[in-house]
């Protein structure tokens, strides 16, 4: 007899069981499926394959049922069937290492059995037997008729899900990959600088299945715009805890005057389905509705921060109805993302709500030489009030915005769009006393009892990766013009700086021009970009790595460079390698790191396997931090998940070491490739030169 919990309507049952079975993915009853008496696992043997896509099926499975007889009552009840035994000879290389992955995991015992379509199937003895004896007690495994992995498709008839959380239910739906739940609201709208709070609506049913808007920027965007997304590949019984999945808290980049949560490219459904864990999107406000902070006022900025510390409240109080564990989050952001990252690392109001922190490409430096540095400095060294009204022309918003200076119920009324696209903008983050309290990430050794057993109070004592791609800098380095006649010119064309500093530069000898190409401009430019990525990008990572290592504020930390990428931020139109072929001499630029850390490389970018192999490599080993605090992959899940691609790569790599101080590890800085190689610190001398030597932040950031 069916436990009736599996029966649900009857009516929508009979539906189903008169059309489903034909045609499962068409005229389907648009009935939103429950977790009120089961958990469902969605299981996609995920290879990040996007040309193999079609290649592949996944499938459901529920807890739990009382016998077999009641088996297909519960696929019934989530709109699919009992999983075929065709389909699972016919993708028996899915289908086995997902299942084998489900008892490493320690979720389901695939020894002991699922029901499905004609009887019991057991992955006993590595291989498959089905039996028409049937146990009693078994998880179930059903089809799964959501066909498309793309964030871009629309959700599909039956594959509705509701889920209640707080005093809320939640309709999310679930394609390929991935149970999604988006547009999210977590704060309340404030008015304009305002410290959002909690969303406080109670009795919601919130429609979760699509993304809500982007924060205002240029013409588009909005104020209402406090939404998160989540990714899962689990969801627990209502009200259960078990089984919890470690949980990437993504933070966008832009500037901090664009970006958005719902950035295909960063979207979670790879790693969710291949990592198995939770991913979680914000926005979060930007430009003058974000960062506004005006001297001798209550607008004392950093709004988009608070935002995403309330983003993060929402993640701890919820985050386990959708399978997250709040007490395993990384918070993880590139570009204006990763200088998010850095503020919450030594923020009050968030200190606590993370167990772990990724900076990707995160800006700073530049403050010693001035050398056109300021772009990147703000990023990590926080100006006070005062200092950011002036640097975001404070006086010259109120004038262009046609308000008298200071008339803020004026400037309350200027259109968004206007206010975002005004000649001058405020975006940084800075020190407001309450969330930002410091004037830059303390590192150092004085403020802290006792080194080796206490953890820096002012600094969240959590293991962190830094990195940089390798030629981060380019992105942001002005590509000389075609009547340059010598490198002094070209460094000061590419850099913005003057011929005195182009001249000390060069006197150095620290930076040495090469005539490789033969090619004046592009000879000068490559030296221009290496200096560019070592003062904005590499020499603060490393002596904030070194430094907070050292001081024992980090319990142990990792660095990485992206030594092979595609795309990224291009504005001198540089391209990829000549001919396509990634072994000729490419600048690995801003912002082309993501594919590889979120597995979205797209079937067009391919350009030889080893693209691939190496995203599916750098994938684990984000994804593996976020899992154990160590890039390092479990070989054990690997084995069991059949990565063998990516068990070779850890292999060939060798293990990428905790940064060291002293010893024969320090400075490990991993290079991402295929495979991966080890470096020490880069360019240490010329950091030294720039300013930033690796202690840096250990004597305190001056
Ligand atoms: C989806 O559900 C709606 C509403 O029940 C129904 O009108 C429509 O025909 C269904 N579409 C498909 C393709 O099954
Ligand atoms: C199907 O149900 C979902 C969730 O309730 C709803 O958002 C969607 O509009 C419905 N689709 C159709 C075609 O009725
Ligand atoms: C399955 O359900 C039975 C009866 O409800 C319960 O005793 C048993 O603990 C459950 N097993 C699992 C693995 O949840
Ligand atoms: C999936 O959906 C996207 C967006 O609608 C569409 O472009 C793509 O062709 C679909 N893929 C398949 C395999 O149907
Ligand atoms: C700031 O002060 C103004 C005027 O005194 C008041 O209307 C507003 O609510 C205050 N804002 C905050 C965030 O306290
Ligand atoms: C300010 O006033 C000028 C002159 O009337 C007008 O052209 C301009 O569009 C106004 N700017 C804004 C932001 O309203
Ligand atoms: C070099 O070319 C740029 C435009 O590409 C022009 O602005 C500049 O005046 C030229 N400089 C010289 C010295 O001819
Ligand atoms: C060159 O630039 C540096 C840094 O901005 C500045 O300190 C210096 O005064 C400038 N020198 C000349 C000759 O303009
Ligand atoms: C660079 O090398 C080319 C030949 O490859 C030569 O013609 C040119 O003069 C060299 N330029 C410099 C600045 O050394
Ligand atoms: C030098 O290289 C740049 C970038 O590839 C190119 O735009 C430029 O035309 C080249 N100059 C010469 C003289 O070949
Ligand atoms: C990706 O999938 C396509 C289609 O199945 C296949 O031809 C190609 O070899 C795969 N690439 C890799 C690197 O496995
Ligand atoms: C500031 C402080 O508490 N220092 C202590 C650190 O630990 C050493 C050895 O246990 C003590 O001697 C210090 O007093």
């Amino acid at each position: 007899m069916a436990r009736s919990s599996y029966l649900g309507s009857a009516i929508a049952i009979g539906l189903l069981s008169a059309v489903a079975q034909t045609t499962p993915l068409y005229t389907r009853a648009n009935v939103s499926v429950s977790n009120a008496d089961t958990s469902l696992t969605l299981i996609y043997q995920n290879n990040l394959n996007a040309s193999d896509e079609a290649n592949h099926v996944g499938a459901l499975i529920l807890d739990n049922v009382s016998e077999y007889s009641a088996a297909a009552a519960a696929c019934a009840s989530v709109n699919e069937r009992l999983l075929p035994r065709s389909t699972l000879a016919d993708y028996e290389e899915d289908f086995a290492p997902s299942l084998a992955y489900q008892s490493y995991a320690g979720y389901f015992d695939g020894e002991d059995g699922f029901y499905v379509d004609g009887g019991v199937f057991t992955t006993q003895g590595g291989g498959y037997q089905t039996s028409s004896s049937s146990p009693q007690g078994l998880p179930v495994l059903c089809t799964q008729s959501s066909r498309n992995g793309s964030s871009a498709a629309t959700p599909i008839n039956g594959s509705y899900i509701t889920v209640a959380s707080g005093d809320n239910t939640f309709v999310g739906y679930r394609n390929k990959k991935s149970f999604r739940f988006l547009g999210i609201p977590y704060a309340d709208t404030p008015s304009r600088w305002q410290y959002s709070s909690l969303y406080s609506g109670t009795g919601q049913t919130i429609q979760a299945s699509a993304y809500g808007s982007q924060c205002a920027q240029g013409s588009s965007g909005s104020e209402d715009c406090f939404f998160l997304n989540i990714q899962t590949p689990y969801i627990p019984k209502a009200g259960s805890r078990k089984n919890l999945r470690p949980v990437l808290f993504w933070i966008h980049g832009g500037g901090f005057t664009g970006g958005t949560g719902s950035d295909a490219v960063t979207d979670g459904g790879n790693l969710a389905s291949k990592e198995d864990i939770v991913v979680v999107s914000i926005n979060y406000r930007l430009s003058t509705l974000g960062f506004l902070a005006i001297p001798g006022t209550n607008i004392t900025g950093n709004y988009g921060i608070a935002d995403q510390i309330v983003a993060l409240d929402w993640v701890v109080a919820n985050i386990a109805s959708f399978g997250g564990n709040p007490s395993q989050i990384t918070i993880a952001g590139e570009s204006a993302g990763a200088g998010s990252v850095r503020a919450l690392l030594g923020s009050p109001k968030a200190i606590g709500k993370f167990q772990g922190a990724v900076a990707l490409s995160n800006l700073g430096g530049g403050v010693t030489l001035g050398l056109n540095g300021d772009y990147g400095t703000t990023y990590s060294s926080y100006y006070t009030i005062p200092q950011s009204y002036t640097a975001a022309g404070g006086a010259q918003i109120f004038s262009s915005a046609n308000c008298t200076t200071n008339d803020l119920a004026c400037l309350a009324n200027v259109p968004a769009p206007t206010l975002v696209s005004l000649p001058t903008v405020a975006r940084y983050v800075v020190q407001d006393g309450t969330y930002v309290n410091t004037p830059n990430l303390i590192l150092t050794s004085s403020s802290l009892p006792n080194t080796t057993t206490t953890a820096n109070p002012q600094t969240a004592h959590v293991p962190v990766i830094f990195g940089v791609t390798a030629n981060d800098g380019a992105s942001f380095t002005n590509f000389p013009p075609g009547n340059t006649t010598t490198h002094a010119a070209g460094l000061s064309y590419a850099l913005g700086i003057n011929a005195t500093w182009a001249a000390a530069i060069i006197a150095s000898s620290l930076f040495p021009f090469t005539n490789s190409t033969g090619n004046l401009t592009l000879d000068s430019f490559n030296v221009s970009q290496r200096i560019a990525t070592d003062k904005t990008f590499r020499c603060i990572d490393q002596s904030t790595l070194y430094s907070g290592v050292a001081s024992s504020a980090f319990p142990k930390a990792y660095a990485y460079e992206f030594s092979r990428t595609i795309g990224g931020y291009d504005p001198n139109h540089l391209g990829g390698p000549k001919d396509n072929d990634p072994s000729n001499p490419y600048f690995r630029l801003h912002g082309a790191d993501l594919p590889w850390v979120f597995g979205n490389l797209g079937s067009k970018d391919v350009r030889e396997d080893e693209d691939l192999w190496s995203v599916q490599l750098v994938s684990s080993y984000f994804a593996s931090f976020v899992r154990s605090a160590d890039p390092n992959p479990e070989v054990g899940l690997l084995e069991a998940r059949g990565y063998e691609k990516v068990r070779e790569g850890v292999e060939r790599s060798g293990r990428w070491g905790e940064v060291g101080v002293g010893g024969e590890d320090e400075g490990e800085v991993r290079l991402l490739d295929w495979p991966g190689r080890r470096s020490g610190w880069v360019d240490v001398e010329q950091c030294e030169w720039l300013g930033y030597g690796l202690d840096y932040y250990l004597k305190g950031g001056v």
